[in-house]
C-alpha cells in the first residue's frame, strides 16, 4: 500500500504522484502511477478529484484520505487557496461569478486571492478598490508585462492552490510565468488564443492538472468556466460569505435581518453610504434569493 496525491483526472483515470520513500530505491523516476478508483466508490458516489490524498495498491486507488473541502469548479480537492483570475479586457470578468466562488471559498476553508490580469489591456482599477476594501488579497498581473508574477508567485509560496476563472482570462498563462520564475522551466502549459476562441466557448486547458513547485508549492489548472449554477451555499452560511458584509449584520434591528427589504437594517445602511460595494451587495441578494427559493422547494 501507498499513499499519494492524485495530480491529473482525465475521464475516470487519475495519475498518482506517490509520496517520496527516500530508502526505496523504486522511488526513482517520475513516481507516478495510472490508477483506476475501486469498483465500489461509484456505489458509494465517491469521486476521487486532484488534490486528493490517496491510498493505492497496484493501480487501485484503495481509498481516499478525509479532506479539508472540495470543489466543484474547479474539480478539486485540499485546495488552500482559491486564486481566481479576473479581468476587464477580453473576457470581462462576471462579478456574481466571482462573488460566488469568493463565497463558496470562505465558507470551504480556502483562502481566496484575487488576480486581475491582463492589466496592460485594461487596468480595472474599479474591480481593483472594491476586492481591495472589501478585505481581500489583490493582485494586479500582466503576463505581457510580467507585472504581479511575482507578487503572486511569492503570496501562493508553500500552499495548494487551485486556479478558477473564465476560459481565457489567462489562468495557464500564469501558472507557465509562475513557474518560469521558480525555475521549473518543463511545465509548459498551452495556452488559448482569444480571438479563436471567443463565441465558440472552447476551452484550451481540458484536464485538471496540479504541477508541484517545489518549497511544497502545488498549483492547479483546470478548466476556464462562466457560469455558477451548480454551486450552492446554503442561507445561513452567507452573511459570513461576503466577509465586509458580516461585521455590520449585528447592527440592523432585527436579529435575523437577512439584508433585504427590512427596516432599519445596517447592511443596506453601509451600502448606501458606499462602505460596502454596490456590486458585491447585489452577489449577495441574488445569493439570498437562491438559497431562500431553494430552501422553499426543499420538500417539493
Ligand atoms: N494581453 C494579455 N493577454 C494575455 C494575458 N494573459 C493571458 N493572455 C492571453 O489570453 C489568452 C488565453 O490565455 P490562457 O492562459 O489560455 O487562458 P486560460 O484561463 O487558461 O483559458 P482556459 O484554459 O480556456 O480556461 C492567450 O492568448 C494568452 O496569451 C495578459 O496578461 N495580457
Ligand atoms: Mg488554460
Ligand atoms: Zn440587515
Amino acid at each position: 500500500m501507498d499513499t499519494g496525491i492524485i495530480v491529473r483526472a482525465i475521464s475516470g483515470t487519475y495519475d498518482v504522484k506517490i509520496d517520496r520513500r527516500p530508502l526505496d530505491a523504486d522511488s526513482a523516476g517520475s513516481g507516478v502511477v495510472v490508477c483506476k478508483p475501486r469498483g465500489v466508490f461509484r456505489k458509494l458516489g465517491i469521486t476521487p478529484l486532484v488534490g486528493d490524498r490517496v491510498t493505492i495498491s497496484g493501480t487501485t486507488i484503495q481509498e481516499v484520505l478525509p479532506r479539508r473541502n472540495q470543489f466543484i469548479r474547479p474539480p478539486v480537492a485540499n485546495a488552500e487557496v482559491m486564486v481566481m483570475v479576473a479581468s476587464e479586457s477580453i473576457p470581462v470578468t462576471d462579478t456574481f461569478v466571482l462573488d460566488t466562488l469568493i463565497a463558496f471559498a470562505e465558507t470551504n476553508y480556502a483562502e481566496p486571492v484575487i488576480v486581475i490580469n491582463k492589466t496592460d489591456i485594461a487596468p480595472a482599477d474599479e474591480l481593483y478598490r472594491v476586492y481591495c476594501s472589501a478585505g481581500f488579497a489583490v493582485v494586479r498581473a500582466s503576463v505581457v508585462t510580467g507585472r504581479g508574477v511575482a507578487e503572486l508567485s511569492a503570496a501562493l509560496s508553500g500552499k495548494i492552490c487551485a486556479f478558477a476563472g473564465d476560459t481565457g482570462v489567462g489562468k495557464s498563462s500564469i501558472i507557465n510565468a509562475i513557474a518560469g520564475l521558480s525555475g521549473a522551466d518543463e511545465i509548459k502549459l498551452s495556452v488559448g488564443d482569444v480571438s479563436s476562441k471567443l463565441g465558440r466557448g472552447r476551452h484550451t486547458t481540458r484536464t485538471t492538472q496540479l504541477f508541484e513547485l517545489g518549497g511544497d508549492t502545488m498549483l492547479i489548472d483546470a478548466a476556464g468556466f462562466a457560469a455558477v449554477e451548480e454551486i450552492i451555499i446554503p442561507f445561513d452560511g452567507l452573511e459570513n460569505a461576503f466577509r465586509e458584509i458580516a461585521p455590520y449584520s449585528g447592527a440592523c434591528r432585527f436579529a435575523d435581518c437577512r439584508h433585504l427589504k427590512e427596516p432599519d437594517c445596517a447592511v443596506r445602511e453601509a451600502v448606501s453610504s458606499g462602505a460596502i460595494a454596490k456590486s458585491r451587495y447585489a452577489s449577495y441578494v441574488r445569493l439570498m434569493e437562491l438559497a431562500l427559493d431553494r430552501e422553499a422547494n426543499k420538500w417539493k
